[in-house]
């Protein structure tokens, strides 16, 4: 049975390699193939993010997003959220494959506001929360950034304020969150670093950008956000090579539709969407031929 599986999945592999460029995967691969990506949103296609899969938040709706030179454009000036999210894939801290956001961001302002003795606020914020509800929380200001790992931003989970110059052109931020331990950098440079924290702090297997505190005025500019594993594309048990191991993998588990989270059938389920089918052996095909 495994071996007429694994015959099956070698015939769709050819057939996936030879019309690779259909799949809805080439886009990030191709641009970075040491990750499995699980999202994005990309601004350089020149639409909103609710037209790539996004949900928006927008109360009240006092100013609009819009799209200028296939650059997302934000700003909010009275009290009020405007942000996206998306809750669609698993996403489990307490791995080491884990979790990665990467984003292209320009701040032109972002306020850095204390809205009692000790809670924060920032006009910009990527939020990251896993299956459990554990989140990391990063502020991003016009003067620097911060962390947090609970549901209101309470000093006493969060890292120190980290003094950087966002609004000085794009920068590239990445959070990678492995093993339960949440690192920031900004172009290459570790900047803080913070625990997950407790379960149940806010909806689970979310991401989230934009301004989601409330409390906290921006203005921003955003090329690209995208979310996936540390692992290679096509990756399943992370020994960073894509063969016959981790095509076995998708064979053995082919059509599960119950895979949890934290083994992800043995990784096979590469976009942890719960089930392992074609879906996962177009990231085996890219990861083959990158
Ligand atoms: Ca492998
Ligand atoms: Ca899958």
């Amino acid at each position: 049975m495994r071996t007429m599986r694994i015959m099956l999945c070698v015939c769709l592999l050819a057939i996936s390699i030879a019309g690779y460029a259909q799949t809805p995967y080439l886009m990030d691969p191709a641009y970075d193939p040491n990750h499995t990506w699980l999202g994005w949103y990309d601004a350089g296609l020149n639409t909103l993010p609710e037209q790539q899969g996004w949900s928006i938040t927008n109360s009240p709706a006092d100013s609009q997003p819009c799209m200028e030179n296939n650059v997302l454009c934000t700003h909010s000036t009275v009290l009020q959220y405007l942000y996206w999210a998306r809750t669609d894939k698993y996403i489990c801290f307490p791995t080491d494959h884990g979790l990665v956001v990467e984003f292209e961001l320009k701040i032109n302002s972002s306020q850095y506001t204390n809205i009692s003795s000790n809670r924060w606020r920032t006009g910009y914020t990527v939020w990251a929360a896993d299956h459990q509800g554990r989140t990391i929380r990063v502020g991003i200001a016009d003067t620097g950034v911060i962390m947090s790992n609970d549901y209101d931003w309470g000093y006493e989970n969060s890292s120190s304020f980290a003094p950087y110059t966002t609004t000085d052109g794009f920068h590239v931020y990445r959070l990678v969150i492995q093993n339960n331990i949440g690192q920031l950098s900004i172009d290459g440079n570790p900047v803080v670093a913070i625990p997950a924290g407790s379960a149940n702090q806010t909806t689970p297997n979310r991401i989230l950008f934009g301004d989601a505190t409330y409390h906290a005025f921006h203005n921003a500019e955003l090329k690209f956000l995208r979310y996936g594993l540390t692992l290679k594309t096509g990756d399943t048990d992370g020994d960073s090579v894509v063969d016959l191991t981790d095509l076995g993998n998708v064979a053995y588990h082919w059509l599960s539709n119950d895979c949890g989270c934290m083994s992800c059938c043995d990784g096979a389920d590469m976009n942890h969407s719960g089930r392992v089918n074609l879906e996962d052996l177009a990231i085996i095909s890219l990861g083959w031929i990158n």
